[in-house]
């Protein structure tokens, strides 16, 4: 019957998700609303402020992607000031943004997603015996494999279930028939989820290290905040250094012998979401990971550029500084813009609230009217899909051999061919492979930072240009990431001094955006059309293709209500 379902909150998320589904007749999903519900003025409160310390507002944005917004701020206010930042400056910068990508897309995996396809509940009818021995065959290194460790997972497990309190496995479609798995493949996958906490608060030692603190770690316009002296006692010494290399170590043991091993299991089981939730099939990345300065884009690891219509041979150039290519509409928005515009720059940007939607609670949205507190970004007034699977294709079509290696080798072992790519599950293997490749590219940051350093370099900050007294009347500039969720772009205009305007556009603003002037959905809108919903009561398709974005709404938004009111009317787990 037809019929439009609510989900709000979306949980498993950062930050406060709305998305409406409208149903056919034949239960599939035929259109869909999404809509960022909080607002912050994180734009507007950095304006009037140093430049310098953009950076430590930004950053603020968002627990999750924890030092991204720190990093396209150092780099948007250098691009303005002129400023190119040292080499081991650089490559320590690229050793943060990995490891918060590796940590991050672990997390997603286990913490975030993984339950959308592992009953927790299942588990408890799992054999301990039988599960060792499929643990064996699915992650041979892995060393846990045995099952006496099964039998203790899951006496934990029932023990909670019988006290009534699942406590973070709480709140789920819990025996909905949509999943898969038999009871053995919950039990390793609950157990690997509890592995999975305990090791992602240990990679992040290296943010503490380089940077001070996690989350929020320090950073610098100019550089890092980091001093370096191989054999002294008051600085990062080659014992910091060392400890480094561990945690990489570990990270690549993690990413290799369980994340990509427990990926391809569960995928396994879910072939028929390599059809469903591709959605808009243009893709767009910034690039990032400088071997060369950020100004050398060619030499950078992840690549830039566009793909539409998954059109993998060719790849379109892409400039974040180019008023005709990367604008925000508001046509769909709760904001406005002088001179009644519907997009601008973000140099020309403007964050100015007015909210014209239902007063709360309410019922359901108006999708004809403006219904988000997300603004619609748009690359030449296209609606753009951003993050790993965007990465992916980006290096694929690039003609990257070692993207190519990674993904021919996944799609070999779930025995699909490369359009399984365009969905759900691909976008969902997508942030694993693109695991793979960090976390080795970890390493050689790692490796180049040593061999910099023993050539006898040990600059991590260039500020010849610190001093106020040095900038022009005027700039402007740009910095950009790639972030876990995606293409992250911070643009500033710094005038007498201070910040005459900040705009950030943040990667789930991308993909969670609502509908622009022509109409055009986002990328998560576009994704929920054609899903069946078998059960409208326990929508855990939208759940799956909604996840597989790994949204953040707390960055898309960069904004909560004055009041924290809750703009909440239904309920769905
Ligand atoms: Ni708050 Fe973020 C990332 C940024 S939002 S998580 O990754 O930037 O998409
Ligand atoms: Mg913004």
């Amino acid at each position: 019957m037809a019929q439009r379902i609510v989900v709000d909150p979306v949980t498993r998320i950062e930050g406060h998700l709305r998305v409406e589904a409208m149903l056919d007749d034949s239960s599939h999903i035929h259109d869909a609303v999404s809509s960022g519900t909080m607002w912050r003025g994180l734009e507007v409160i950095l304006q009037g402020r140093d430049p310098r310390d953009a950076w430590a507002f930004c950053e603020r944005i968002c627990g999750v992607c924890t030092t991204v917004h720190a990093l396209a701020s150092v780099r948007a206010v250098e691009n303005s000031l002129g400023i190119t930042v040292p080499r081991n400056a650089d490559i320590i910068r690229n050793i943060m943004f990995l490891t918060q990508m590796v940590q991050d897309h672990v997390i997603h995996f286990y913490h975030l997603h993984a339950l959308d396809w592992v009953d927790v509940v299942s588990a408890l009818k799992a054999n301990p015996g039988a599960t060792a021995a499929l643990a064996q065959k699915v992650s041979p290194s892995w060393p846990t494999a045995t099952e006496g460790y099964f039998k203790d997972v899951a006496g934990t497990l029932s023990k909670f279930v019988a006290s009534g309190q699942l406590g973070i496995f709480q709140n789920a479609y819990w025996g909905h028939p949509a999943y898969k798995l038999p009871p053995e493949a919950n039990l390793m996958a609950v157990a690997h989820y509890l592995e999975a906490l305990k090791w992602q608060k240990e990679l992040v030692k290296i943010h503490t290290i380089f940077g001070g603190k996690n989350p929020h770690p320090n950073y610098l316009v100019g550089g890092v905040a980091s001093a370096i002296a191989l054999n002294g006692d008051n600085a990062i010494n080659i014992e910091r250094l060392t400890m480094v290399k561990g945690l990489i170590s570990d990270a690549i043991n993690i990413v290799e012998n369980l994340y990509i091993p427990d990926l391809l299991a569960v995928a396994s089981f879910y072939p028929e979401w390599t059809k469903i939730g591709g959605g808009l099939g243009n893709y767009m990345c910034y690039g990032d990971l400088p071997q060369n300065g950020i100004g050398d884009v060619a030499k950078f690891r992840f690549p830039r550029g566009v793909i539409l219509n998954k059109n993998l041979s060719e790849v379109l150039p892409v400039d974040p500084a180019d008023p005709a290519q990367i604008q925000e509409e508001i046509s769909h928005s709760w904001y406005r813009y002088p001179g009644g515009k519907d997009a601008l720059h973000p140099w020309d940007g403007v964050t100015e609230a007015n909210y014209t939607g239902p007063k709360p609670p309410f019922k359901q949205l108006d999708e004809n009217k403006a219904y988000s507190w997300l603004k619609a970004p748009r690359w030449k007034g296209q609606a753009m899909e951003v993050g790993p699977l965007a990465r992916m294709l980006m290096g694929f079509a690039s003609g990257r051999a070692d993207y190519k290696e990674v993904v021919t080798a996944a799609l070999g072992k779930l025995k699909v061919g490369p359009e399984a790519l365009f969905s759900t599950l691909g976008r969902t293997a997508a942030r694993g492979l693109e695991s793979q490749l960090a976390v080795h590219w970890l390493m050689d940051e790692y490796d180049r930072l040593i061999a910099n350093l023993k050539g006898g370099d040990s600059t991590t900050a260039d500020t010849q240009f610190w001093d106020p007294a040095t900038w022009k009347p005027e700039s402007r500039g740009y910095g950009f990431t790639e972030a876990p969720r995606g293409a992250l772009g911070h643009w500033v205009h710094i005038k007498d001094r201070k910040i005459a305007n900040y705009q950030i556009v943040v990667p789930s603003t991308w993909n969670a955006s609502p509908r622009d002037g022509k109409g055009q959905h986002g990328a998560y809108e576009a994704a929920l059309i054609g899903t069946p919903v078998a059960d409208p009561k326990r929508p855990v398709e939208i759940l799956r293709t909604i996840h597989s974005f790994d949204p953040c709404l707390a960055c898309a938004s960069h904004v909560f209500g004055p009041d924290g009111e809750k703009l909440v009317e239904v309920k769905v787990r």
